[in-house]
């Protein structure tokens, strides 16, 4: 039995990372600066020279994928941040300055008790879970994260929804000294914003993360909070979250605003509606060889497909 051990406890921390899904990711081979940067990664040495802390009492999971966790390295090298940059393999480096100190959250909107949270009162609202979860991009990489977090059903408890409250809003930070892209609305409009319907945020396995592999989040996955919705594509997880607003109306979500027949609002994770421009009927997991089908809701439709019952997944993708 293994239900007293967390799961970043029974496989190593830091185990080589995939070499070819490195350089598939864009690395620039055959440079001194590629092979010093692949030497460190191999090495299982976070780029950023720093260590986490851990987070203390975290209550292991009990259901887990049946499928190897992603080594940390990869996790916290191959991000998806375009605050930082838009090359997956430049995050890590690119955010290794970024700070949390004084970060709050302003929860508000409709609800009977708004409140800003600052982190020792986030952290108050429920015991640290570890949740490992399937991530599906919707770039079709795929990884296997053992998150800590917990329901961000217990969030909204918190702040009492009145009955009128339809959807959730979430806000990245909007800080250009500390998000250099933030210059730039060509990359995208700032700040990232998301969305889920309030049941959808209210479902058990959505959760707000504040850490991973048993320690606080490093910058590039979205320190000091991320959202978590593992049936949906990556990208429905906004990072460095500021603000979250209970609103009646169904709130603007960045990708979907750039591209709304590329990206749809509810995102959930289907191997059998294309991308316009690539399949989604299967993934590259990191670290693996070949590739392994995409599972629908990415495998937890057992657990929310009765949250779109009577939709038409090709229309509400
Ligand atoms: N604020 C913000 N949140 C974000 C993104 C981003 O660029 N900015 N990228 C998204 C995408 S596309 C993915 S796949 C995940 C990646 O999370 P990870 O780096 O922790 O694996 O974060 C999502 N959240
Ligand atoms: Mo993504």
């Amino acid at each position: 039995m293994t239900d007293k051990i967390l799961s970043s406890e029974i496989t190593p921390r830091d185990v080589y990372f995939n070499r070819r899904t490195f350089l598939r990711g864009g690395l620039i081979a055959g440079t001194a600066a590629g092979t010093a940067v692949l030497y460190r990664s191999l090495n299982g040495v976070n780029r950023d020279g720093r260590s986490y802390k851990k987070i203390a009492g975290v209550v292991p999971a009990t259901t887990r994928p049946d499928e190897p966790l992603t080594p940390r390295t990869s996790i916290i090298n191959y991000n998806n941040f375009y605050e930082f940059t838009t090359n997956k393999n430049e995050v890590a480096a690119a955010s290794a300055k970024f700070h949390t100190t004084g970060w709050t959250i302003a929860v508000g909107g409709l609800c009977h008790a708004p409140r800003t949270f600052d982190l020792d009162q986030l952290r108050a609202l429920a015991p640290p879970e570890e949740r490992v979860y399937r991530h599906r991009c919707v770039e079709a990489w795929s990884m296997v994260i053992p998150w800590v977090g917990f329901s961000i059903s217990k969030l909204l408890a918190a702040v009492q929804p009145l009955a009128s409250a339809k959807f959730v809003a979430f806000e990245t930070l909007m800080d250009p000294e500390r998000f250099p892209n933030q210059r730039d609305a060509s990359v995208l409009p700032w700040p990232y914003v998301e969305g889920l319907r309030l049941d959808e945020a209210m479902h058990p396995l959505a959760i707000l993360a504040t850490g991973l592999y048993g320690e606080e989040l490093p910058p590039q996955d979205g320190a000091p909070v991320k959202l978590v919705v593992p049936w949906k594509y990556g990208f429905k997880g906004i990072k460095s979250i500021v603000k979250i607003t209970l609103t009646d109306a169904q709130p603007p979500a960045t990708w979907n605003k750039r591209a709304p027949h590329e990206y749809g609002f509810y995102a959930n994770v289907n191997p059998n509606h294309a991308h316009p421009r690539w399949s989604q009927a299967d993934e590259q997991r990191i670290g693996e060889d070949g590739r392994r089908p995409t599972l629908m809701f990415n495998g937890y439709a057992d657990q929310v497909a009765s949250l779109y019952q009577g939709m038409n997944l090709d229309v509400d993708f």
